[in-house]
């Protein structure tokens, strides 16, 4: 029968990508959803996508193709479900070099609706129009390859963890109190009892350097983020990571290598998607330095009021006016104030900061072993050497107004003896979006949470 509904017995012979006019007379049987359909008298144009590309179909009249095959594929929409079972015949006027002459055509399943926007379309629709048909939407070539890229990119993090001896761990969801400042916390009900969902594994990664001495975790981080802004989620993944014995500038030339090596990834997959799309692919990734500006703070406040700034030693730094600076590319933001710190972030000892830090040695003011890493105004990351000493702790929490007895899980491990420390989490949707040059972080999440959507 040359045209059925079911799979059966039949399956791909090959992808997209596998295809070539090399391969002039040989069967194939491709698989996919419609991306174009056009008829043209006695001649049906089709075009089928799969997961790697494009393959297009050629339906004549005249005994090359079955006549009921060429009508049933001329009556689909865009997006209908179809396998093709035919002959791969090599022709110059094609993109690529070869076309299908369909021999069998099976109608998965035929679209009943037409999407609010075609995946080839040129004018994007807004982002919540595109999010209510997201699976179509997902279609569209761009978001194709930034999700591939995500997908490398986190093959490469894993790469580089499992080489340098780092083991992946996972923390608890739901917790029963903050690490990251009450403000931000999903609050929940755990059976009777009132519990949030993590802000962070913080605490679990570091009571896990006991242990392990290095873990590393990718997971969601629930972050209640009353702003609406193009880089803030309300369930992001973190790459967290945690070592023993190390400090803060160990952990920033960490970062620096899995920047790189994230580059890299993504970059070797966009060469391979270049290959088969002949070029059509729009994203660049940026180069990354072989060393990582490092900026203080205080350098970067100074800068800041010398360019006109109101921003004072303490306040945070904005992006707003960041951008006055014109710090582009990757850099750190290192030895923050420690006072907005969260309790478990060291503080500096001895001398602090550079000859630019004027204000910093006039006030003598607090610093912590801290910093951001940044993408122009964008925080990528931030981590720091921790506090390994219980009552050191304990009076930064007090300090803070912060109820040391909840958190007395956490604290009796400090009386075990807790290795010197340090960590850092990277938004992994921000790191994407670095990368990528993605404008919006819910194009760089399947389904984005935020604050006015829960659903799809
Ligand atoms: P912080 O709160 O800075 O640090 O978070 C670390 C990184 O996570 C990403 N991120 C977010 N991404 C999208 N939407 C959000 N709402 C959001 N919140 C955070 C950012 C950010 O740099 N425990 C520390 C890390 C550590 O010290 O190990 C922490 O959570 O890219």
């Amino acid at each position: 029968m040359a045209i059925s509904s079911d799979l059966g017995g039949l399956r791909r012979t090959h992808y997209s990508s596998d295809l070539s006019e090399g391969m002039d007379g040989q069967d194939v049987t491709v698989m996919g959803w419609l991306l174009t359909v056009r008829g043209h008298g006695g001649i049906t144009f089709a075009t089928i996508c799969d997961r790697d590309g494009e393959v297009p179909i050629v339906a004549k009249k005249g005994g090359e193709c079955p006549d009921e095959v060429r009508e049933a594929l001329s009556s689909l929409k865009a997006h209908s479900s179809v396998a093709v079972r035919g002959t791969l015949r090599a022709s110059p006027r094609a993109p690529r070099g070869f076309e299908v002459v369909p021999a069998e055509l099976r109608i998965f399943s035929s679209v009943q609706k037409i999407p609010p926007f075609e995946p080839v379309a040129k004018t994007v629709k807004n982002i919540d129009t595109r999010l209510e048909a997201r699976p179509i939407d997902l279609r569209r070539s761009v978001l194709q390859h930034t999700f591939k890229m995500r997908s490398r990119i986190l093959r490469a993090v894993r790469d580089y963890f499992e080489r340098e001896g780092f083991i992946e761990i996972n923390t608890p969801k739901i917790i029963s109190s903050a690490t990251e400042g009450g403000a931000a916390l999903f609050s929940i009900f755990y059976y009777d009892k009132p519990a949030f969902l993590a802000q962070s594994p913080q605490l679990y990664k570091e009571q896990l350097t006991m242990s392990f001495e290095k873990v590393f975790e990718i997971a969601p981080i629930f972050r209640a983020e009353a702003s609406r802004t193009p880089r803030h989620l309300s369930e992001a993944i973190s790459i967290d990571l945690e070592e023993a014995f190390v400090d803060y500038n160990d952990v920033m030339d960490r970062i620096a290598s899995l920047v790189r090596e994230s580059a890299d990834a993504a970059r070797s997959y966009l060469e391979g998607a270049k290959r088969i799309a002949d070029g059509d692919v729009s994203i660049t990734v940026p180069e990354i330095p072989d060393s990582i500006p490092r900026h203080t703070y205080s350098s970067l406040v100074d800068r800041l009021q010398d360019a006109g700034a109101k921003t004072q030693w303490g306040d945070d730094l904005y992006p707003s006016d960041l951008k006055r600076l014109g710090l582009d590319g990757f850099y750190f933001i290192v030895d923050w104030p420690l006072g907005p710190k969260p309790f478990y972030v060291k503080e500096s000892e001895g001398e602090a900061g550079g000859a630019g830090d004027k204000q910093q040695q006039q006030q003598q003011q607090r610093i912590s072993e801290s910093f951001d890493l940044m993408y122009g105004e964008l925080e990528i990351s931030s981590g720091s050497t921790r506090i390994g000493r219980r009552e050191d702790l304990e009076s930064r929490m007090r300090a803070k107004g912060m109820n040391v007895d909840s958190f007395g899980y956490h604290l009796g491990a400090f009386d075990y003896g807790v290795p010197p420390h340090a960590g850092c989490g990277i938004g992994l949707e921000r790191l994407l979006m670095a990368l990528t040059g993605t404008a919006n972080i819910r194009d760089a999440t399947f389904y984005p949470r935020d604050v006015d959507r829960l659903v799809p």
